[in-house]
């Protein structure tokens, strides 16, 4: 769904008024899509020139090419205005419904692409699979098994009593078909409000009592949506892009964090959105956690609603100033990049509404606009001033950078280079066409197919056993952490029941414990992408040898570059609130239960095991698992594509008919011709992707 945007003609319906001013910022993102389109038109013509074998692995680069989507992931807390911010950020004050129920996770996805008007395509939703519904049911999801095992019964009651309430609601709803509906997945060729707020909206009471039939109503589905991809074009968007909203993360809804960490796990840009007037406070502390796993160079904070500060000019500076702080004690990315503004003033200005911008929120927006210093010249018209105030063009502009930076230029080059080692190998086809293999005969084709088939099953083998082994060490390091904070921790515990007695409540932070994991993981993942680079070398070593050995001198203009290995995923998963993170409520509780120092140190180590357990069992196998299979799949990609281009050349018509006469020869010199111009201008785009690669 690769679309170019199309030039504005003045004909192109459009209800307001067209506001070029909404593209602010997202100028690298226009350069990155002229790139996309340029590499695009060479694997067009590469196509045109390739035999049989080669305009395959052309269309899959093509294809790899235009589903690209970057995506970026919104968090932060809870009722910071994500919903309202994402809104923005696609153009659309309206678009997604703000003020949702806490209960609901609904992970949204946004995919926008360029197109002349705003318009929606399609929708997609998931709903909650049987099993998930059960866990929620018989454990009370993540909540109640925490509660469970720190034996407070009555707050297990409490969260049983929540959820059958919810699932007495749904049943009242959906009647027989709900059981029937979990694990449903709904497809719509269309989106409206309606739709939406039927699947990820519930207003409270909504329904009387007996009102079962109706589907059409708002919420009918909201409990059990697990995700919305919703399918949109956006005239204000030079790329297509995929933008997550997330529901808020909070202590009081694990499910909510579940979801948010998983939506975090898969994708390496996130914007973090905090309020202005309490940004990262103590009760974020699941948000710090979170963000605290994440690289400095992955994160763009936020900080929303400055328009309810008094004076926004002044308070920024300590806003900001604590923020760093905050995260500097926390290990977490203290650099990030921090934007001020407001999605509000940005939704006036998208619904050509900024003369109603209430009066005390004026006079915040007149004190940030002399901060700023930010008057415009006289051209300058009050929705472009009000929309440059709300700090949108500053966040489309980090956003841009970070998409292009660490998403879109490493995706270009990959294809890029792949492109130039297949022209290569189209040179050589046509080299072996017109002179014959070097000693003057060709090789059994069948034989080198073989070759090859050897070759694949070797290295994908020699590199499967070097990340089992770094896998296996990675596994072992974090079981000895486990073992080893259990003895601390159960040890301190003794001490503080022998020095203070039960009467005074004994904390112990689980940070040590995280930061350890943090530590053994990234050396697991510097491993996992060394073995992998040594992998990939010996790769290419051999099949440039096998290239030679089979075809003699006709490959040596082949280009085989060394396959990029991936970065790593971020550790998000060890952000999971565990028990000890609960600094009163349940623990206190717990607490008070308890008698009897023998009763305290084996039910704490009993109710610990298992809770890092659950955190650290699924971190322990799944982590790894991901990310070795992405190393695997470069390598995979990298040996079929050099298996398409010794097929291509084995399959080039032998010299004898190259001989034939002045036509072949003359159409093989134009294909020739166009080839190199191909390499050039594939090698001057490769050059350029390594150059703009390079962070600044
Ligand atoms: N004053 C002001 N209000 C805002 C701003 N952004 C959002 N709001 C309002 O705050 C409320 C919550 O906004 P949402 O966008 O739903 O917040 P959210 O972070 O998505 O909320 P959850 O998903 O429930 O965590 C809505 O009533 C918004 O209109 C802002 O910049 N300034
Ligand atoms: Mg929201």
């Amino acid at each position: 769904m690769n679309q170019i945007p199309l030039p504005l003609r003045p004909q192109d319906p459009e209800p307001i008024a067209p506001q070029d001013f909404l593209n602010l910022g997202l100028e690298p993102l226009a350069a990155f899509a002229d790139q996309a389109k340029r590499l695009d038109a060479s694997l067009a013509s590469l196509g045109r020139v390739a035999g049989a074998a080669a305009a395959q692995a052309v269309a899959r680069l093509r294809e790899d090419l235009a589903q690209f989507e970057p995506a970026i992931t919104v968090l932060g807390q809870v009722k910071s205005g994500k919903t309202t911010l994402v809104n923005a950020l696609a153009g659309w004050s309206d678009l997604l419904p703000s003020d949702v129920n806490p209960w609901t996770s609904v992970v949204t996805s946004l995919h926008l692409m360029p197109g002349p008007h705003r318009r929606e395509v399609g929708a997609r939703f998931q709903l909650m699979k049987a099993d998930e519904w059960d866990r929620l049911l018989t454990k009370g999801g993540r909540l109640g098994e925490l509660a469970q095992r720190a034996d407070a019964s009555s707050e297990l009651d409490l969260i049983r009593a929540q959820i059958e309430t919810m699932r007495e609601k749904s049943r009242k709803r959906l009647g027989k078909k709900f059981e029937l509906l979990l694990g449903q997945e709904h497809e719509y060729g269309y989106f409206d409000r309606n739709l939406l707020e039927r699947y990820v909206c519930l207003g409270d009471d909504f329904l009387s009592d007996g009102e079962t039939e109706d589907a059409g109503k708002q919420g009918w589905f909201a409990d059990i949506t697990r995700s919305a991809d919703l399918y949109l074009h956006c005239r204000n968007l030079p790329y297509q892009l995929c933008i997550r909203d997330t529901p808020g993360v909070n202590d009081t809804f694990l499910m909510r964090e579940q979801v948010t960490i998983g939506a975090v796990r898969h994708s390496r840009v996130c914007v973090v959105v905090l309020s202005a007037q309490q940004a990262l406070t103590s009760t974020d502390l699941g948000l710090i956690r979170l963000i605290s796993n994440l690289q400095s160079r992955d994160v763009i904070i936020f900080v929303n609603r400055i328009d309810e500060l008094p004076d926004p000019g002044h308070q920024v500076h300590e806003i900001e100033a604590s923020i760093r702080a905050t995260l500097a004690r926390h290990q977490g990315p203290a650099d990030a990049e921090i934007i001020f503004g407001s999605a509000y003033w940005a939704g006036k200005v998208l619904s050509e509404e900024i003369a109603d911008i209430t009066s005390a929120s004026a006079d915040a927006l007149v004190n940030w606009a002399e901060a700023a210093a930010e008057t415009g010249d006289g051209d300058t018209s009050p929705n472009e001033l009000v929309w440059q105030l709300s700090g949108l063009p500053k966040l489309n502009r980090a956003i841009a950078d970070h998409i292009v930076t660490s998403l879109g230029t490493p995706h270009l080059r990959k294809i890029a280079s792949a492109a130039l080692t297949l022209a290569g190998g189209l040179q050589a086809a046509n080299t072996v066409r017109v002179s014959g293999h070097a000693s003057g005969t060709l090789p059994d084709l069948r034989e080198v197919t073989q070759d090859f088939a050897d070759l694949t099953a070797r290295h994908l083998q020699a590199l499967s056993v070097d990340l089992g082994q770094t896998t296996r060490n990675f596994q072992e390091r974090i079981d000895r952490a486990q073992t080893s904070f259990l003895e601390r921790a159960t040890h301190s515990l003794v001490k503080h029941l022998e020095d203070y007695g039960e009467g005074e409540v004994w904390q112990y932070d689980p940070a040590g414990l995280r930061m350890v994991l943090k530590a053994a993981y990234s050396v697991y993942a510097s491993r996992a992408q060394t073995a992998a680079v040594a992998s990939y070398r010996a790769a290419v070593e051999d099949v440039a040898e096998l290239l030679f050995k089979s075809f003699g001198d006709a490959v040596e203009g082949i280009e085989l570059s060394l396959p990029e290995a991936p970065d790593a995923p971020a550790p998000v998963a060890l952000a999971q609130t565990i028990a000890l993170d609960f600094k009163d409520g349940w623990w206190r509780s717990w607490w008070r239960r308890t008698r009897g120092y023998k009763a305290f140190s084996d039910r704490f180590y009993a109710m610990i095991a298992a809770e890092t357990e659950g955190v650290l069992g699924p971190f322990k196998s799944a982590t790894p698992q991901e990310f070795n299979t992405q190393l695997q799949g470069v390598l995979t990609t990298f040996l079929d594509q050099s298996r398409d281009i010794a097929s291509e050349i084995g399959h080039s018509p032998a010299s004898k008919d190259a001989l034939k006469g002045p036509v072949l020869n003359l159409e093989d010199r134009s294909r020739r011709a166009s080839i190199d111009a191909l390499i050039t201008d594939l090698r001057a785009q490769v050059a350029m992707q390594r150059k703009e690669g390079v962070p600044a």
